[in-house]
């Protein structure tokens, strides 16, 4: 009877009444099914995940092809649950069967911190008498465990503890008043906290001892600033307007803007997933990647002193970027005409909780599209372009990371990443240099050197599944000065590499070469030049992993040795770090590394493929990033190359066009879309002189 009821409920969930994309993350109703359905057969968990398990792609590729037809693919629910004694199950509940369909007990893994998780530490570690001794060497007295925070990280690996029991270790502050940020009062010892029994089982002590800082505070809240130095009082407000709406439209979750069609999906660990992705190439819908989503990432520390070499999170494996992701707010993070997202996950009961607008999905102004101008004449045209941005703001702690996933009018799909937040800091002794591996970035605050380095999961489609990768250098020709292939010496051109096997599709960057990578389909040429139509990723920002070969970082996250792998497509690969990330010691290493080693010949010319890529930033901190970070901004793009046979933004109407004839007889060119709210910044009228507002003839 019970049974029966789930299954209505699943399929009621999953059939007529509420018919979702199969790409849709799983609503709060799904969730709930899911849940229910495991409770029947497994009681006593909690939960750690329950998320869309993915259609396969072949199967969905079909049911997109004929959606009338095919079979409509499943909603599956992927479920990861904890039981007692740091048991961890791995399920798949089919929805419309309303049942159970694989539920495993995995062996020697640790799944990532929710946040429910992280907040339960700080209390266990604020009562723990160890911890209360500790803080009492510093000068803080039992009655002011009330002041002392922590981060609680995952232990990442310790080779002391191992894997089998649930640890985290918690990297310690203390805040003289409620409103202080905590970051300007490390303390120098580390506890470690298991999960399970929710206890202190040791306390890292370091070989020199730090005191407290004595520094005053220092913090970037309005209320602060206004005390201290007070807000400058220059800025009028800047408005974005669209008066007559957005040009976007959304149907549930698949987003039509100026010829691309995509469908917006969304989990707790890698945020935005951006899937079947298309370019409407005049009236020829073409396909071009078939998913993309940023899959891993790591922030591995460089100060060699124990115990902080365990400090490299693995943010979205550890932690999840969905689950960290902000709840937005129209006009502060988002300004304009915004359309929002919500997302669903599972709390660690089993009960569905959202966080409203946590996907941001807008239109900006993003400057000159094209422009050129005779200068015999003066005749111009000027055409401005514009982008749709989807996005997403997770907290890590004390970093936050911007996501901006931007579309471009040329068919170019742009990546964007802001860093701000707050440093991770540590503790000083008066008159200790923090240098070489940090920077004393005020008085008594040690901000550790770091990199932040993100994986991003390329499932390229263009122009159909059988595509290759090209490593694309640009080199000088080969002959020598005087000889007679290169006389003069000037010859270059760009020398492409296939990237043929498993074993041998990894690349490095090199600036030196302007080293890009091409998304090929060797299937199809352009017909001008006779090149195979490709999507290139440019990106130059890519730093090497600089923890060295075989060390903990480097077996951990082994998609950071290279700038660019290349794998054959497997429905199941989609983590790069592995699965379950926490405390995986990288003994065998886990994701990119494991899938290569288990089929080194697999071919990856004209096949389906996938292209995973590394980029980032090395961070040595300074003083300008205290105690708050200005955003700093990264990107990668992926350009259409060979892919048109013209500019394919060129009907994008212009601002102003004007031809030689037009100018001759004194005539004025087109306008078209122009505002009438631009104006000069000082008063007083536009001189015309024969120009239009755009100062072209
Ligand atoms: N940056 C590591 C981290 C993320 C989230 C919560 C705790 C720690
Ligand atoms: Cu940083």
């Amino acid at each position: 009877m019970v049974l029966e009821r789930l299954q209505q409920m699943a399929s009621h969930i999953t059939g007529q009444a509420v018919q979702h994309h199969p790409s849709d993350p799983l609503s709060t109703e799904e969730i709930a099914a899911a849940v229910a359905i495991v409770r029947q057969e497994y009681s006593d968990l909690f939960y750690n995940a329950v998320t869309l398990w993915e259609p396969r792609k072949m199967e969905m590729m079909r049911w997109l092809a004929s959606p009338k037809t095919a079979p409509r693919p499943h909603r599956v629910a992927d479920v990861v649950a904890i039981g007692r004694g740091s048991k961890v199950y791995d399920g798949l509940v089919d929805l419309d069967e309303g049942k159970i369909v694989r539920w495993e007990l995995t062996e020697g893994v640790q799944p990532l911190i929710t946040m429910e998780d992280l907040q339960i530490v700080e209390s266990v570690v604020r009562k723990d008498p160890k911890v209360i001794e500790q803080c009492g060497l510093v000068g803080i007295p039992p009655q002011d465990m009330h002041k002392v925070y922590c981060d609680p990280w995952t232990i990442g690996y310790d080779e002391r503890f191992g894997s089998s029991v649930r640890l985290q270790q918690a990297l310690m502050y203390y805040r003289p008043h409620p409103d202080d940020s905590q970051y300007t009062y490390p303390l120098d010892f580390c506890p470690i906290f298991n999960a399970d029994t929710q206890e202190i089982i040791h306390i890292d002590v370091p070989k020199v001892r730090r005191p407290l800082n004595t520094a005053p505070p220092i913090n970037y809240h309005a209320d602060a600033v206004a005390k201290d130095t007070g807000f400058r009082n220059d800025l009028k407000p800047i408005n974005i307007t669209q008066p007559e709406g957005v040009s976007f439209t959304v149907d549930g979750r698949t987003l039509s803007w100026q010829n691309w069609n995509v469908h917006v999906g969304f989990n707790y660990r890698e945020g935005i997933v951006l899937s079947n992705i298309t370019f409407n190439d005049k009236g020829n819908v073409r396909p071009v990647f078939w998913r993309m989503s940023l899959a891993e990432m790591v922030v591995p520390y460089g100060n060699p002193e124990h115990p902080h070499q365990r400090k490299h999170a693995f943010d979205l494996g550890e932690y999840g970027g969905g689950y960290m992701t902000n709840s937005l707010a129209l006009g502060c993070d988002c300004k304009g005409a915004i359309h929002y997202m919500d997302a669903a996950f599972v709390n660690r009961a089993g009960e569905p909780q959202v966080i409203k607008n946590a996907i941001c999905i807008h239109e900006e102004d993003a400057g000159i599209l094209f422009k050129h101008t005779d200068f015999r004449d003066d005749s111009c045209t000027v055409t401005r372009a514009r982008k749709l941005v989807v996005s997403h703001v997770f907290t890590a702690a004390n970093y936050e990371y911007c996501v901006y996933w931007i579309f471009h009018q040329d068919g170019t799909i742009q990546l964007e990443i802001k860093l701000t937040g707050i440093l991770n800091t540590y503790s000083l002794n008066p008159g200790e240099s923090a240098a070489p591996w940090g920077t004393e970035v005020y008085p008594g605050v040690n901000a550790h050197n770091h990199q932040h380095l993100f994986c991003l999961r390329l499932d390229p489609n263009v122009d159909g599944q059988a595509n290759t990768v090209f490593q694309v250098d640009a080199v000088q020709g080969e002959g020598a000065v005087g000889s007679e292939e290169n006389f003069y010496g000037n010859a270059f051109y760009a020398k492409k590499t296939k990237m043929a096997t498993m074993s041998t599709g990894m690349s490095d960057y090199d600036g030196s070469t302007s080293r890009t990578w091409e998304m090929a389909n060797t299937n199809k040429m352009n017909p001008y030049s006779k090149k195979p139509v490709s999507y290139k990723l440019v990106s130059r920002e890519v730093p090497s992993l600089l923890p060295k070969d075989g060390s903990l970082v480097w077996k951990r996250a082994g998609f950071a040795r290279h700038a660019v792998h290349v794998t054959k497509y497997s429905d199941d690969q989609l983590h790069p770090a592995g699965r379950h990330v926490p405390q995986t010691s990288g003994e065998p290493s886990q994701g990119i590394p494991a899938w290569i080693a288990a089929d080194p010949e697999g071919n990856l010319d004209n096949t389906d493929v996938v292209l995973w890529h590394t980029f980032g930033l090395t961070h040595f901190p300074s003083p300008e990033d205290y105690p708050v970070m200005p955003a700093e901004p990264m990107t990668v793009l992926l350009r259409p190359r060979n892919f048109f046979t013209q500019n394919p933004a060129l009907d994008v109407p212009p601002s102003f066009s004007s031809t030689p004839s037009q100018v001759a007889a004194g005539k004025t060119g087109i306008k078209a879309i122009v505002d009438n709210l631009s104006r000069l910044a000082f008063g007083g009228k536009q001189e015309k002189g024969g120009s239009n507002d755009c100062g072209c003839k």
